[in-house]
């Protein structure tokens, strides 16, 4: 079976175990350090980043979105829209969720990988600017909530998890209406909100 290599607070692995379940795909999902250099992960993505999906011949899928793509194509199309336009929709509102997670992500990396002295307040300040404002964007049109899930709420649901998690308190006000969309997303899809990012 094709093994998902992640880390439980990683938004991007959220966002494919996620998608993996809701297209019934089925993976075992194995935890990997980013840290550690020489190991299996590294091994599967030289730039020693996750998710990385292993499959069963050994090979190597990576990126995020590469193996959301490939888990629709092995499924049938069972997590993108068949219909061009509502396609490029989810492909859109999964690059607008990804991006808010890479400002998020640049945010804790700066405060975590540089010495106290060598942070930057206006490098810190525009990545969060970024992801609000890809939020308030959010909040002000949330996504279609659909029967079957796309991975462009997928992605958005991932996201939310992961601004929770790391930035609670920090971006809720004011967006209630997007607050309320995950709740009912949660509602609508607890198979899927098990696997929310957690820390
Ligand atoms: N564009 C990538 C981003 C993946 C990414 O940055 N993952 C983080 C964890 S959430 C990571 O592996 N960080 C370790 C590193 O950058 O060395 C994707 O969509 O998969």
């Amino acid at each position: 079976m094709p093994t998902v290599l992640y880390s439980p607070s990683s938004p991007y692995s959220a966002k494919v175990r996620m998608t993996a379940r809701a297209a019934g795909f089925a993976v075992d999902a194995r935890i990997v350090n980013t840290g550690d250099d020489a190991g299996e992960l590294k091994a599967a993505n030289p730039l020693g980043k996750i998710p990385v999906l292993v499959l069963d011949d050994g090979g190597s899928v990576y990126d995020s979105r590469a193996i959301t793509q490939y888990i629709n194509r092995v499924s049938g199309g069972a997590v993108f829209p068949r219909n061009a336009a509502k396609r490029t929709e989810a492909e859109t509102l999964e690059a607008l969720a990804d991006g808010i997670n890479d400002c998020l992500l640049a945010h804790v990396y700066e405060r975590r990988f540089r010495p106290d002295d060598k942070v930057h307040q206006p490098w810190l300040d525009k990545q969060l600017g970024k992801a609000l404002s890809g939020l308030d964007l959010l909040n002000a049109n949330p996504p279609k909530m659909t029967k079957k899930p796309t991975v462009g709420q997928i992605a958005v649901r991932a996201m939310l998890g992961y601004a929770t998690l790391r930035f609670e308190g920090k971006w809720e006000r004011g967006r209630s209406r997007f607050v309320r969309w995950a709740k009912r997303f949660d509602e609508r899809f607890p198979e899927l909100a098990e696997l929310l990012p957690t820390g």
